[in-house]
């Protein structure tokens, strides 16, 4: 297909919004800069990462209850590992801000739930992927650690740790070769850095000035095994310093410092200079999965970390600045729950796939385990 026909289609979807979720609420390139002097765009800021964090918590409780048949049978809802983003809000609602759907890129791990709702992924969408549901965003075939929606950019979530940086290069080169001007936002936990992947793609990125922005969420630890503990180099910005691109650490739980430093990135990306390297440093609430007992982390570690909510942080510099009222938290709150609410209960209404389609969309033509 031609670059043009891609980016065209792409432009229609990103005015439809697809998913479900509300033109208003994602908008494209807002570029950190405020619309209006009202704070209406600073509020949908903070209503994205309160829809984020609700959606986690109420995701983590659908987890932890299971689905009870009439016959009293009962089924989780959700399969496999479940890996929560709570904590790490700023730094998906800040790529946000920053993000055109019509040309730029964003892939990340499996703690995935966060960038894909940011993009415009409706809970009900996002949630009936993980119930398994066909009307989900990888028809119910993905789950937790692959919500993907294309259309918007949003190149999903990927189980192997490091899998999603050469992923990055390429379409980054891609971006570059066919000068669509846009961007490639590639995420990664702390742990990736260790993998050798993140040399390999690195070092040929800075070769080939690929537009792409390697961004490590540094929540401080690799499942149980804290940055201390795994790499020798204890200031992770560091760790890019041979590839010869901007390496810096930014506040990742400040979304108005993320908008600031990943923007520097993007313009130096768009105008051909090549990729950078930063690390978002923040923390996450919950365990690696919901089967982590959170054995490595003392109570006052997380109380600390408490104090430095990404959401109050923000919430406080908006009512400081007068722009967040308690009437309107309250309206952006519970028009937030109602949203995951109805997404849900959508979500457990919806059918699964039919058994016929079990082999549809998979990459090989013959399966080799096919049943008889
Ligand atoms: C190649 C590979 N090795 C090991 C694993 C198992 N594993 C899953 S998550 C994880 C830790 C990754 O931690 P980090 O990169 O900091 O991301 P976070 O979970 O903190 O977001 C490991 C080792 C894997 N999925 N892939
Ligand atoms: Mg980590």
């Amino acid at each position: 297909m031609a670059v043009a026909d891609e980016v065209a289609k792409r432009a229609v979807v990103t005015k439809q919004n697809t998913n479900g979720a509300s033109a208003s609420l994602h908008q494209a390139g807002t570029n950190g800069q405020s619309a209006s002097n009202d704070g209406q765009i600073e509020r949908q800021r903070l209503r994205l990462m309160l829809l984020i964090r609700r959606f986690e918590e109420r995701t983590y409780q659908e987890y932890s209850t299971p689905r009870i048949f009439a016959d009293g049978s009962k089924e989780v809802k959700i399969g496999g590992f479940l890996h929560l983003y709570s904590g790490q809000e700023a730094i998906a609602a800040g790529t946000a801000a920053l993000f055109d759907k019509s040309r730029d890129y964003l892939i990340t791990g499996y703690r995935c739930h966060g960038a894909s709702l940011a993009l415009g992924m409706s809970p009900h969408v996002a949630m009936a992927e993980l119930f398994g549901r066909a009307t989900g965003c990888s028809k119910g075939k993905g789950g937790s650690m692959h919500l993907f929606d294309a259309k918007v950019g949003n190149l999903g979530g990927h189980g192997i740790v490091g899998g999603q940086l050469p992923l990055a290069l390429g379409t980054a080169f891609a971006q570059s070769y066919k000068k669509t001007g846009g961007v490639t936002f590639c995420f990664m936990g702390d742990g990736a850095i260790n993998q050798g992947t993140f040399n390999e793609a690195l070092n040929l990125a800075s070769l080939y000035k690929a537009p792409v922005i390697y961004i490590v969420e540094n929540n401080g630890v690799a499942m149980g095994t804290q940055v201390e503990r795994h790499s020798a180099e204890k200031d992770l910005a560091k760790r890019a310093c041979g590839y010869d691109m901007p390496c810096r650490n930014v506040d990742g739980n400040e979304i108005d410092t993320v908008i600031a430093e990943f923007g520097k990135a993007v313009d130096r990306a768009r105008a051909g200079e090549g990729p950078s390297y930063l690390v978002a440093n923040t923390y996450r609430f919950r365990g690696h999965s919901t089967s982590d007992p959170l054995k490595y982390r003392s109570k006052e570690e997380a109380e600390r970390a408490r104090q430095r909510d990404p959401i109050g942080l923000y919430e406080a510099r908006l009512r400081d600045k007068g722009l967040l009222s308690d009437e309107q938290l309250e309206a952006i709150t519970s028009s937030v729950n109602e949203e995951v609410e109805e997404g849900i209960r959508q979500a457990e209404a919806d059918p699964n796939p039919p058994l016929e389609a079990r082999f549809d969309d998979a990459l090989a033509e013959k399966y080799p385990y096919s049943p008889k």
